[in-house]
Parts: structure tokens; sequence; C-alpha cells
């Protein structure tokens, strides 16, 4: 699980800079993958672009849309929405802006899979975290509460989750019928990874279009896809089903091994999954 040492050096250069922006998120714990999968998006997205930051622990009272995660810019502006905050930073030239150099259709089949992912796949999961292992997101979410405080905030997030779920759409199907639509999107998932592996050559990571460059898609693809296998006591099924596609596995592991070397110690040591074989 290597990187290219370019890639490292970036990750470096990140790291001893002067962090300029902050990210809130609901994390406890740092140095860990998030179950969000817009936290990890941004954070790569800075990551491979250099643009140092920090973590700290917020709150969704104080996000500007409520929603995490949101930033502190460096002129102490709060801005929430993971996409809004990328264009800001590309406006203001601390991002490259990776469309460019993109023919049309690949950035059009970005923008598919960015929105496929969150704004399907991304309710597909909140459907087997709620409704499939509510005793396990109640902990990861709230264990560090009091007795009761824990348990209302659990009810209270239930609640929201299965009405937010209802409203979208997903909440009317049953498992067995989400189960189905999670592996339609995996499968279509692996398609790309597997196109895209055969055309490296060696270990550094590739990206989901098979470009040199990442594309937009590839930070929210990671962001998910580490989400889920790290966190894999609250949706399973879908870990499971990541893990039974070696390319998947493989555009992890490789992103992890060139801008996240600094997690492996922990349990989200990617090289010790038993079921990547
Ligand atoms: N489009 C937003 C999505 C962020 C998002 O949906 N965050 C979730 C956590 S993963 C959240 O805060 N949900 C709470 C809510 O919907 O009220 C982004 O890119 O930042």
């Amino acid at each position: 699980m290597t990187g290219g040492s370019e890639l490292e050096t970036t990750v470096v250069k990140s790291a001893k800079a002067k962090p300029s922006l902050i990210i809130y998120s609901l994390d406890q714990e740092h140095a860990t993958y998030s179950m969000s999968m817009f936290v990890t998006k941004l954070q790569l997205r800075l990551r491979h672009g250099g643009v140092p930051y920090e973590n700290f622990l917020g709150s969704r009272d104080s996000a500007p849309k409520k929603k995490i995660p949101y930033v502190k810019l460096e002129n102490g502006e709060l801005m929430g929405d993971t996409a809004l905050i990328v264009n800001r930073l590309i406006k203001e030239g601390k991002l490259e802006n990776l469309d460019n150099g993109l023919s049309p259709e690949q950035r059009a089949i970005d923008y598919c899979l960015r929105t496929m992912i969150e704004d399907r796949v991304y309710y597909l999961v909140n459907y087997e975290r709620w409704y499939g292992n509510y005793y396990a997101m109640r902990d990861k979410l709230f264990g560090h509460l009091p007795f009761g405080a824990k348990h209302i905030m659990g009810i209270l997030t239930l609640q929201f989750s299965k009405m937010m779920l209802y409203f979208q759409g997903t909440g009317r199907h049953n498992p067995a019928e989400v189960q189905h639509f999670t592996e339609e999107a995996v499968v279509a998932l692996a398609g790309f990874a597997e196109a895209a592996q055969k055309k490296v050559g060696t270990s550094a990571p590739f990206w989901i279009l098979g470009q040199e460059k990442p594309t937009e898609a590839d930070f929210t693809l990671f962001g998910a896809l580490a989400g889920y296998l790290v966190n894999d006591e609250v949706q399973p099924v879908m870990t499971t089903m990541i893990r039974s596609h070696p390319s998947l596995v493989d555009y992890i592991e490789r992103i992890h091994g060139a801008y996240f070397a600094d997690y492996s110690h922990l349990p989200c040591n990617i090289a010790s999954w038993p079921s990547h074989t």
C-alpha cells in the first residue's frame, strides 16, 4: 500500500503548514474515517490540494445550513455544503479547478457519479443504518452522552431519519428492495473502478474516470467507501458488498496509502481487513 512520493509530499507539506481552515463535524475522534461521506470528501479534497486544515467538534445548530460538515474560512466566515466550499476555494485560487481539461462528456459522467453517490447511495445507506442497525448507530453517534441523554437523542434522530427517508422516497421500500438498489449501485461503481484500475501500471492511486488526475467524483466516492468500510457495524450489508469487489477495495487502499497514511495505525488500518482477498 504505497502512494507516489509526489503525493506523499503534498500531504506532509499540508500537515506542516499553518491550518487556514477549520472543518467542523460531529466526529468524536479524529484521524479515523468519519461516518459522514461529506467530511472525508472535503478532507481528501483539501489534502489533495495541499490546503491545511484542522478538525473540530461542531454542532448542527451552529452550522449555516444545519448540516455537517461546515467550515470556518480564513476570514472567520462559517460556510456549509462541501460542493459550495470547494467552489469557493477554487474561486479564491486555493484549490485547482479539476474540471479544466475534462471533455463535456467526462464532466457529465463526473456529475452523474457525484449525484448518484450523494443523492442516491447516501439514502440507501441511511436506510440500512437507521432501519437495520439502530442500536449501533445510536451508540456510535451518542455513546459519549450520559445514560438517558443517549437514549433521547437516539430516538429523536431515529424519528427524524425515518421521516427524511420517507419523504425522500427510500423509506417507502422494504429492506429487500433497498438491498437490491444498493447492490445495483455497488456493481455500477465497481464497473467504473475495474475499468480505471486497468489503466494504471503503478501502485499509485487510480481515479474513477481513469484520468491522470482525480475528478470531483473521486472525493465523494472515497469519502463514502472509506466511511462504509471502517464503520462496518452500522451498515454491514453495504460493507460486505464493497469488500466483494477487489477493484473498489484497491481503489480505497491506494488513496488511503497516499493521502491518509497518518490514519494507518488506527483500527481503520485497511491492510488488516480480513475479507480483502
Ligand atoms: N450537501 C451537503 C450534505 C451534508 C449532509 O447531508 N450532512 C448530513 C450528515 S452526513 C447531515 O448533516 N444531516 C443532518 C440533516 O440532514 O439535518 C454537503 O455536501 O455538505
